[in-house]
Protein backbone atom coordinates (compact mmCIF):
# COMPACT_ATOMS: atom_id res chain seq x y z
CA UNK A 1 0.00 0.00 0.00
CA UNK A 2 2.75 2.52 1.18
CA UNK A 3 5.14 1.33 -1.95
CA UNK A 4 1.62 2.16 -4.50
CA UNK A 5 1.26 5.45 -2.93
CA UNK A 6 4.57 6.09 -3.39
CA UNK A 7 4.74 5.28 -6.92
CA UNK A 8 1.75 7.29 -7.59
CA UNK A 9 3.58 10.54 -5.93
CA UNK A 10 6.54 9.80 -7.90
CA UNK A 11 4.79 9.15 -11.38
CA UNK A 12 2.39 12.20 -10.72
CA UNK A 13 5.89 14.28 -10.10
CA UNK A 14 7.37 12.70 -13.18
CA UNK A 15 4.57 13.76 -15.27
CA UNK A 16 4.64 17.44 -14.21
CA UNK A 17 8.09 17.25 -14.75
CA UNK A 18 7.84 16.31 -18.36
CA UNK A 19 5.04 18.20 -19.12
CA UNK A 20 7.64 21.05 -17.72
CA UNK A 21 10.66 20.06 -20.44
CA UNK A 22 8.20 19.33 -22.85
CA UNK A 23 8.80 21.12 -26.21
CA UNK A 24 6.51 24.16 -26.54
CA UNK A 25 6.03 23.40 -30.39
CA UNK A 26 7.04 20.48 -33.03
CA UNK A 27 7.16 19.77 -36.32
CA UNK A 28 8.93 16.67 -37.55
CA UNK A 29 11.26 15.80 -35.42
CA UNK A 30 12.19 19.19 -34.54
CA UNK A 31 11.33 20.33 -31.15
CA UNK A 32 11.43 24.26 -30.11
CA UNK A 33 11.57 25.65 -27.06
CA UNK A 34 10.66 28.68 -25.18
CA UNK A 35 10.58 31.39 -27.84
CA UNK A 36 11.14 34.85 -26.81
CA UNK A 37 11.73 38.31 -28.32
CA UNK A 38 13.14 41.38 -26.96
CA UNK A 39 10.49 44.86 -25.70
CA UNK A 40 11.83 47.37 -28.38
CA UNK A 41 11.97 50.96 -27.64
CA UNK A 42 9.56 53.42 -29.43
CA UNK A 43 11.09 53.79 -32.47
CA UNK A 44 12.99 51.11 -32.91
CA UNK A 45 12.97 49.11 -36.10
CA UNK A 46 14.28 46.31 -35.41
CA UNK A 47 13.74 43.18 -32.76
CA UNK A 48 15.64 40.35 -31.98
CA UNK A 49 14.40 36.48 -30.80
CA UNK A 50 15.73 33.53 -29.22
CA UNK A 51 14.85 29.86 -28.85
CA UNK A 52 16.07 26.54 -28.11
CA UNK A 53 16.04 23.75 -31.34
CA UNK A 54 16.47 20.35 -30.86
CA UNK A 55 16.83 18.12 -33.52
CA UNK A 56 15.48 14.61 -32.33
CA UNK A 57 15.29 12.48 -35.58
CA UNK A 58 18.00 10.69 -37.07
CA UNK A 59 18.88 13.06 -40.25
CA UNK A 60 20.35 16.09 -39.90
CA UNK A 61 18.00 19.54 -40.64
CA UNK A 62 18.54 23.00 -41.13
CA UNK A 63 16.36 26.12 -40.09
CA UNK A 64 16.51 28.09 -42.96
CA UNK A 65 14.45 30.89 -42.74
CA UNK A 66 11.00 32.78 -40.58
CA UNK A 67 8.48 34.61 -41.45
CA UNK A 68 5.79 36.60 -39.42
CA UNK A 69 3.24 39.46 -39.83
CA UNK A 70 4.86 41.98 -37.35
CA UNK A 71 8.60 42.15 -39.84
CA UNK A 72 9.06 42.79 -42.83
CA UNK A 73 11.61 40.05 -42.92
CA UNK A 74 13.49 38.00 -40.59
CA UNK A 75 16.88 37.18 -40.91
CA UNK A 76 19.30 34.63 -39.21
CA UNK A 77 22.06 36.09 -37.49
CA UNK A 78 25.39 35.26 -35.84
CA UNK A 79 26.77 37.76 -33.13
CA UNK A 80 30.40 36.37 -32.36
CA UNK A 81 33.77 38.09 -30.92
CA UNK A 82 36.34 38.55 -33.93
CA UNK A 83 39.55 39.60 -33.20
CA UNK A 84 38.23 41.28 -30.09
CA UNK A 85 35.69 43.05 -31.51
CA UNK A 86 31.73 41.90 -31.77
CA UNK A 87 30.52 41.35 -35.07
CA UNK A 88 27.48 40.09 -36.36
CA UNK A 89 26.86 38.92 -39.70
CA UNK A 90 23.77 37.11 -41.13
CA UNK A 91 23.68 33.41 -41.83
CA UNK A 92 22.31 33.30 -45.49
CA UNK A 93 22.55 29.21 -45.98
CA UNK A 94 20.61 29.11 -42.21
CA UNK A 95 21.34 27.15 -39.65
CA UNK A 96 22.52 23.34 -39.36
CA UNK A 97 21.10 21.21 -36.84
CA UNK A 98 22.76 17.85 -36.97
CA UNK A 99 21.34 14.53 -35.80
CA UNK A 100 20.77 14.67 -32.01
CA UNK A 101 21.86 18.24 -30.89
CA UNK A 102 20.19 21.11 -29.67
CA UNK A 103 20.67 24.67 -30.94
CA UNK A 104 20.65 27.16 -28.52
CA UNK A 105 19.81 30.79 -29.71
CA UNK A 106 20.10 33.40 -27.46
CA UNK A 107 21.60 36.92 -26.75
CA UNK A 108 25.48 37.22 -27.90
CA UNK A 109 25.16 34.31 -30.22
CA UNK A 110 22.75 33.17 -32.69
CA UNK A 111 19.05 35.03 -32.98
CA UNK A 112 16.51 35.87 -34.95
CA UNK A 113 16.21 39.26 -36.42
CA UNK A 114 12.86 40.81 -37.16
CA UNK A 115 13.33 43.70 -39.44
CA UNK A 116 11.34 46.61 -40.50
CA UNK A 117 8.68 46.22 -37.11
CA UNK A 118 5.99 48.40 -37.68
CA UNK A 119 4.63 48.06 -34.51
CA UNK A 120 7.86 48.10 -31.26
CA UNK A 121 7.62 44.74 -29.38
CA UNK A 122 6.28 45.44 -26.07
CA UNK A 123 6.41 43.50 -22.65
CA UNK A 124 3.74 41.03 -22.59
CA UNK A 125 2.77 40.61 -26.03
CA UNK A 126 3.12 37.61 -28.22
CA UNK A 127 4.62 37.34 -31.71
CA UNK A 128 3.12 34.86 -33.89
CA UNK A 129 6.16 33.71 -36.39
CA UNK A 130 6.22 30.85 -38.82
CA UNK A 131 9.64 29.11 -38.62
CA UNK A 132 10.77 26.58 -42.27
CA UNK A 133 13.36 23.66 -41.57
CA UNK A 134 14.79 22.69 -44.65
CA UNK A 135 13.36 18.93 -43.92
CA UNK A 136 10.84 19.07 -41.32
CA UNK A 137 8.95 21.81 -43.03
CA UNK A 138 6.92 25.22 -41.61
CA UNK A 139 5.73 25.08 -38.23
CA UNK A 140 3.28 28.20 -36.11
CA UNK A 141 5.21 29.13 -33.04
CA UNK A 142 4.40 32.28 -30.54
CA UNK A 143 7.45 34.41 -29.01
CA UNK A 144 6.98 36.41 -25.62
CA UNK A 145 8.03 39.46 -25.12
CA UNK A 146 10.00 39.68 -22.63
CA UNK A 147 12.14 42.72 -20.81
CA UNK A 148 14.55 45.13 -23.57
CA UNK A 149 18.03 43.87 -23.97
CA UNK A 150 20.48 43.70 -20.94
CA UNK A 151 17.96 41.12 -18.80
CA UNK A 152 21.47 39.39 -18.28
CA UNK A 153 23.41 42.29 -17.99
CA UNK A 154 26.86 42.49 -20.16
CA UNK A 155 24.64 43.77 -23.17
CA UNK A 156 25.43 47.28 -22.67
CA UNK A 157 27.94 46.31 -25.70
CA UNK A 158 25.25 45.01 -28.43
CA UNK A 159 26.02 45.75 -31.59
CA UNK A 160 22.39 45.87 -32.75
CA UNK A 161 22.56 49.49 -31.65
CA UNK A 162 26.13 50.02 -32.80
CA UNK A 163 24.89 53.84 -32.79
CA UNK A 164 24.06 53.53 -29.34
CA UNK A 165 27.00 55.62 -27.91
CA UNK A 166 27.23 58.32 -29.87
CA UNK A 167 23.61 58.84 -30.01
CA UNK A 168 23.98 58.68 -25.76
CA UNK A 169 26.97 60.83 -26.16
CA UNK A 170 25.32 63.69 -28.48
CA UNK A 171 22.13 64.04 -26.21
CA UNK A 172 23.88 64.03 -22.99
CA UNK A 173 22.61 60.37 -22.14
CA UNK A 174 18.60 61.20 -22.59
CA UNK A 175 16.64 58.20 -21.00
CA UNK A 176 15.41 57.73 -24.27
CA UNK A 177 18.37 57.51 -26.78
CA UNK A 178 15.93 56.88 -29.55
CA UNK A 179 18.77 54.59 -31.03
CA UNK A 180 17.92 53.50 -35.27
CA UNK A 181 19.32 50.60 -34.75
CA UNK A 182 21.07 50.47 -37.88
CA UNK A 183 21.47 46.75 -38.99
CA UNK A 184 24.67 47.37 -41.58
CA UNK A 185 25.24 43.66 -42.83
CU1 LIG B 1 21.29 40.53 -35.52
Amino acid sequence: MKTLTFTAIALAAWVALSAANAHEFKVGAIGITQPYARAMLPGAKVGSGYLTIANEGDTSDRFVGATSNRAGSIQLHEMKIDNGVMVMRELANGIPLPVATTVQLKPGGLHLMFMDVRQPFRPGEEIKATLTFEKAGAVDVRFTVGPPSGETGGSKRDPHSPHADDTDSKTAGAADSGTDEEHGQ
